[in-house]
């Protein structure tokens, strides 16, 4: 009986600690996911906008403006074992000769490769960027964050699942072990990590701060938009952060504060300030939407690589 207790109790404790660990995994569903998003918003002092709005236009499709390309990248992921695809954004101008600075963006819970070039309009924003001079050129990588060997968006009934969430703790490898090495052998990069940077919005924004400030040695730009609860525990990413204070050039956060889920990101700024790490804090006045993710993807591409 004792021993029986004795061991009972290991397993319990030995459970609870891997479930702090990969909260996102195991304690996902659609009814706690309705409740993060329905939690009231408590702002701070703080919690205001760090930049003017972008002028109007500024992800739309403009006469002025070259455009990139944006075309499909496939490459074989050791994490799934299949091939995968991601979106690839060539600036304007774009010549092989040269080497590019690479940006990867990293989508939302229910979204694909396709969710920054079709909802976000990532393209046109860096489009007008680039012909407006405010940004250095660059490639952009937006991968699928979901790896699983069927990686397609689920239907609606099986977005907040713990298999789904478990895809997007899995893209950690996947992206560190195949995707960056598969861009950095197929296009003209420049392959150290001054010059590789992560953002991502939502479970993307999540995966940004977790993956980047844990490896400093492969991205020095860091940003998370609206990170989702996945994000893991603030004082441990403001640790790793403050570990890698010598490397990392730029700690980007924002949140709409009409965004239930803005609890994250503050839990994060918090942390980061409270740890000494100097960091950018941008809470505008949208929702957990598109409007929020193209405006701070428009003023991160600019303090990037600089
Ligand atoms: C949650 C609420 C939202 C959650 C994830 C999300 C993992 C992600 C939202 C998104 O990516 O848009 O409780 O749990």
């Amino acid at each position: 009986m004792k021993i029986r207790f004795a061991s009972t109790l290991t397993v319990a404790v030995l459970c609870t600690l891997g479930a702090a660990a990969h909260a996102q995994d195991t304690d996902v569903n659609a009814e706690k996911a309705r409740a993060n998003f329905a939690r009231p918003v408590v702002l701070a002092a703080d919690d205001v906008r760090a930049f003017a709005p972008p002028p109007a236009g500024f992800a739309d499709a403009q006469p002025g403006s070259a455009q990139g390309k944006v075309e499909p990248f496939t490459y074989a992921s050791s994490v799934t074992g299949t091939r995968r695809t991601a979106m690839v954004w060539l600036p304007a101008g774009y010549d092989k000769s040269r080497r590019y600075p690479v940006l990867y963006l990293l989508h939302g819970i229910g979204g694909n490769q396709d969710e920054w070039r079709g909802y976000v309009r990532a393209p046109q924003v860096l489009d007008n960027l680039l012909a407006a001079g405010k940004i250095v050129p660059m490639i952009v990588v937006m991968p699928n964050g979901r790896a699983l060997a069927d990686d397609r968006s689920p239907p609606e009934n099986k977005v907040f699942t713990p298999e789904n969430a478990a895809g997007f703790a899995r893209f950690e490898r996947d992206l560190l072990d195949s995707l960056v090495p598969a861009v950095d052998a197929a296009y003209p990069t420049l392959k150290d990590s001054a010059h590789r940077a992560i953002g991502g919005l939502s479970m993307g924004g999540g995966q940004a701060l977790n993956f980047g400030l844990g490896h400093p040695e492969a991205f020095n730009w860091v940003a998370g938009f609206s990170p989702a609860p996945n994000t893991e525990a603030p004082a441990k990413l403001a640790a790793e952060a403050a570990q890698a204070k010598g490397k990392l050039k730029l700690v980007y956060l924002s949140c709409g504060n009409r965004d239930g889920l803005i609890n994250v990101a503050q839990g994060v700024h918090r942390q980061l300030r409270d740890q000494g790490v100097a960091h950018v804090w941008n809470v505008d006045g949208y929702g957990h939407d598109r409007d929020s993710w193209a405006e701070n993807l428009y003023h991160y591409a600019q303090l990037i690589f600089r």
